[in-house]
């Protein structure tokens, strides 16, 4: 023991110091060592086996606010290799917006060794190899601590070598910080709509499948083929429903289906071609109900042509709002009224639901 401390009595002028506290322990002073904090830090390196293995972290690690206590916690591990034996020192000294906590300080292994200067914590321990030694203590966060990061730096040193005379003036550090924050804004939780659910569409909407699919059709066949009556058609299509070319006849073409909800708009969208020979457009009718409702269409007029010069261009877009109705099932019914002179014709084709709700799960199905 005397050979050691005299070794580091005549070492450089900080182990020297530590070294004239230490000789304090033989004369029985063991208070007096424990309360001893290096004078001056170290400097030149790192201590090669700890320069990955020194670890400091506090917790909680996120945002705090005044008043909060912190975790602070110090890990020294000796790796395998190299071969290490020596007496280390550690100095943690505290940001002003700290308050140490005496009480809470633990160390593994040379807890005598542990004092405290004002906010600056002192440990020295021994470490052998692969030994690891634990240091923890608790701190708290002012009253009046500003926002902004508070950061502390652990220096680890070597004090002592076993094997080798002089020790290194290298050091290793590890700091750790932690963000104060003294004004705290409320968020409202975000609130994700649910998807919706596709929406649902007519069985034979496009008609298709011919006549006696998904829809009723009255007083009978209302769905015809090009074959039967030669007509320019939307792309695609073979087949439409012909409401009207009897005079005196009322024809209704009804199918059910339930509105998805959810749904802030859907619409009822269908191809139209209207060829008649009325002028007179109050006498023949060309209709939408809903239920029981007859909905608005003020284009749907059964008089004239929506195509009298040339074909294809006889079929246009119509578009019904139907969002009052989300949710529920509805009876959607195309009806033609004819008086008993001047035939007119009520052709439709490609009848479907869409909406231009931004997250609607099919964009095939967006309103034009
Ligand atoms: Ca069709
Ligand atoms: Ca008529």
């Amino acid at each position: 023991m005397l050979f050691l401390k005299t070794k580091i009595f005549t070492a450089a002028r900080y182990y020297a110091v530590t070294l004239g506290i230490g000789l304090c322990v033989l004369i029985g002073s063991t208070l007096a060592y424990a309360q001893t904090a290096p004078t001056q830090t170290p400097t030149g390196g790192t201590i090669p086996p700890f320069q990955s293995t020194f670890k400091k972290s506090v917790t909680p690690s996120g945002p705090v606010s005044p008043g909060t206590t912190l975790n602070y916690r110090i890990t020294i591990t000796k790796p395998e290799k190299p071969a290490y034996a020596a007496t280390i020192g550690l100095t943690d000294t505290l940001p002003a917006a700290l308050t140490l906590l005496p009480e809470t300080i633990q160390a593994t292994s040379g807890t005598e060794k542990v004092s405290i200067n004002g906010e600056t914590l002192t440990w020295q321990g021994h470490i052998t190899p692969t030994q690891q030694i634990t240091i923890t203590y608790r701190a708290q966060v002012s009253n009046g601590a500003p926002e902004g990061a508070l950061v502390n730096s652990a220096t680890l040193y070597e004090i002592h070598h076993d094997s080798v005379p002089t020790p290194t003036t290298r050091i290793v550090t590890s700091t750790a910080s932690v963000m104060v924050k003294t004004h705290w804004a409320a968020y409202l939780p975000l609130i994700q709509k649910p998807p919706l659910d596709p929406l649902p569409q007519f069985d034979n909407g496009d008609f298709e499948k011919g006549p006696g699919h998904g829809w009723a059709e009255k007083p009978g066949k209302l769905i015809y083929s090009i074959t039967e009556s030669p007509l320019a058609m939307p792309a695609g299509s073979q087949w439409y429903a012909w409401l009207g070319g009897t005079p005196g006849e009322t024809n209704t073409l009804t199918q059910i289906i339930t509105l998805p909800a959810g749904y802030t708009h859907i619409q009822l969208q269908f191809h139209y071609w209207i060829a008649s020979q009325e002028t007179d457009c109050t006498k023949d009718k060309a209709e939408v109900w809903i239920n029981n409702d007859l909905l608005h269409t003020p284009e749907l007029k059964l008089c004239g042509n929506t195509n009298p010069d040339k074909l294809p261009t006889g079929w246009r877009t119509e578009l019904v709002d139907l969002t009052k109705y989300v949710g529920q099932p509805i009876i959607v019914s195309f009806r033609s009224i004819l008086d008993a002179t001047n035939n007119s014709n009520f052709l439709i084709d490609n009848v479907e639901l869409c909406s231009n709700d931004s997250h609607q799960p099919d964009p095939k199905h967006t309103c034009p």
